[in-house]
């Protein structure tokens, strides 16, 4: 028999993460692999797992702590004598990162000791709408400089609370909105505060408002709250924690984000015939145009940094890496993972990187670690179709390239009209940090990039 201290592992870029489920208390048994606590990020839920099976002596988190890489959780006397040693010092299984809201199979995570609370229950990816919401509630304290005088400060601006029990992402929508959570009235399992409390919470206070306000805030009207019931047959749809999460952070990025979208079309029709033949070589993964698109947007971000960079105050923080996210749509909703030093990887590389990311994020296996660090996000809807949209960013980027779908066209070469394969872009930007101006040389440049390749080289 050996003590093991199981400590929180190597998590990526999260600090202070808050436990919000121990899975164990002292005296259970548990086996390898068996969940002890769950961690949650705004981004993921982390399952620790036991490294070996045997004995909780001691749990040393409860629910709430915040904790960070190598913070104690649980003492486990462990079962396995053979293995004692220096196994017995080895580090805990890698932690089990969902999607906040990923439906959870059995293979991934064991039934916990305690149950998970029906809001994480899994729901059927059908019936959970892709597109997230517009933002009932208008975030308004988070608006530089139009933070002064909101409408219901006495009931909602009285600063954060510490004691209510909620989930980051339901404390940011809070802290996003003004709300003091202490005044909010709880429906979810065990006294927990849910997103809807928070809204339905500014939707009384809003209602009870009544009167319009003018001003330079984002004063909205109270959402429209329709009992559709009335008219015939309604389905109401509990939407996975991933997609309220990710509503909350495109919210908040549309609203204090003002975008512009530049719009460019690049002739790919050389890019797919080296495609078309690296394919058929069968010498590497198969390659799509996205893997392509990214080392010509690493290619590009090289040669205008500001596409790189994130606002710090009023500062520019510029990043001399490329790391990019794409978009991952999944059954339960959509993730970003990253792709590290971009501009160092061949595209059969980045190929390989992107169709094993795709499919961890489909299977809700990512780690934290492949969620963090971008520099830039790619969101493409070419395999899926459009002719062009506005992706929104993912702060605190400051650019996001849109891919739509390559389309065989009559293009004028100056002689006649000849067939190419025109790809439709679309580079939304903080007009913030980048003027119209730049914007159209970076798509330029990124057009004429991906119209010879060769020029990443130079
Ligand atoms: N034009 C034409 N065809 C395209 C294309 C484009 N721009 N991009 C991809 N395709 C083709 C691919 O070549 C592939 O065809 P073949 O099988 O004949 O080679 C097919 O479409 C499917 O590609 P894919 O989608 O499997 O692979 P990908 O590398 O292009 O994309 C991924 C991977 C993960 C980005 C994609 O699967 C996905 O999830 N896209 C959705 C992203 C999303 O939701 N964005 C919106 C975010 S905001 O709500």
């Amino acid at each position: 028999m050996s003590t093991i201290d199981v400590k929180v592992p190597d998590i990526g870029d999260f600090k202070d993460v808050p436990v919000i489920q121990v899975q164990v208390k002292p005296g259970d048994t548990v086996k390898a692999e068996d969940p002890l606590v769950t961690l949650e990020s705004d981004k993921a839920t982390i399952d620790i797992p036991s490294p070996r099976s045997g004995t909780v002596l001691e749990v040393k988190v409860k629910v709430g702590d915040r904790v960070s890489e190598g913070r104690p959780l649980v003492a486990l006397e462990a079962a396995d004598e053979a293995v004692s040693g220096p196994r017995a010092s080895r580090p805990p299984a890698p932690p089990r990162f969902s999607p906040v809201g990923a439906a959870r199979t059995p293979e991934a995570v064991p039934v916990p000791v305690v149950a998970p609370p029906p809001a994480s229950a899994p729901r059927p990816p059908h019936l959970s709408p892709r597109v997230p919401s517009p933002p009932a509630l208008t975030p308004r304290g988070s608006v530089p400089g139009v933070a002064d005088a909101p409408p219901f400060a006495a009931r909602l601006d009285t600063g954060p609370t510490r004691t209510a029990h909620a989930s980051p992402s339901v404390r940011r929508l809070a802290r996003e909105l003004g709300v003091d959570l202490s005044l909010v009235t709880p429906s979810g399992p065990k006294g927990r505060l849910l997103k809807e409390d928070v809204e339905r919470f500014v939707r009384e206070a809003v209602t009870q408002r009544a009167a319009p306000v003018r001003g330079g805030g984002l004063e909205v009207l109270p959402w429209p709250d329709i009992d559709f019931a009335k008219y015939g047959p309604i389905e109401v749809v509990e939407r996975s924690r991933v997609q309220r999460s990710s509503a909350a952070n495109l919210a908040r990025n549309w609203v204090m984000i003002p975008h512009v979208t530049q719009f460019e079309e690049a002739d790919v029709t050389e890019l797919e015939a080296l495609r078309t033949r690296l394919n058929e070589a069968k010498q590497g993964p198969k390659v799509t145009l996205l893997a392509f698109v990214m080392k010509a947007a690493a290619a590009a971000l090289r040669r205008f940094p500001t596409f790189n960079a994130s606002l710090r105050g009023e500062d520019l923080v510029v990043k001399r890496f490329f790391h990019l996210g794409f978009a991952a749509d999944t059954p339960h909703g959509l993730v970003v993972p990253v792709v590290r030093d971009v501009d160092q990887k061949g595209v059969h590389a980045l190929a390989q990187e992107l169709a094993e990311l795709a499919q961890k994020a489909r299977e809700g296996k990512l780690t934290p670690v492949e969620l963090s660090g971008g520099t830039f996000s790619i969101s493409s809807l070419g395999g899926l179709g459009g002719t062009a949209f506005t992706p929104i960013i993912n702060a605190p980027e400051v650019a996001i390239l849109g891919v739509s779908k390559a389309v065989t066209r009559p293009v004028w070469d100056g002689r006649q009209f000849a067939p190419r394969l025109m790809l439709p872009l679309s580079l939304s930007y903080d007009h913030r940090v980048i003027d119209g101006a730049a914007a159209a040389r970076f798509t330029s440049h990124l057009r004429e990039l991906l119209e010879d390749l060769r020029r990443v080289l130079l």
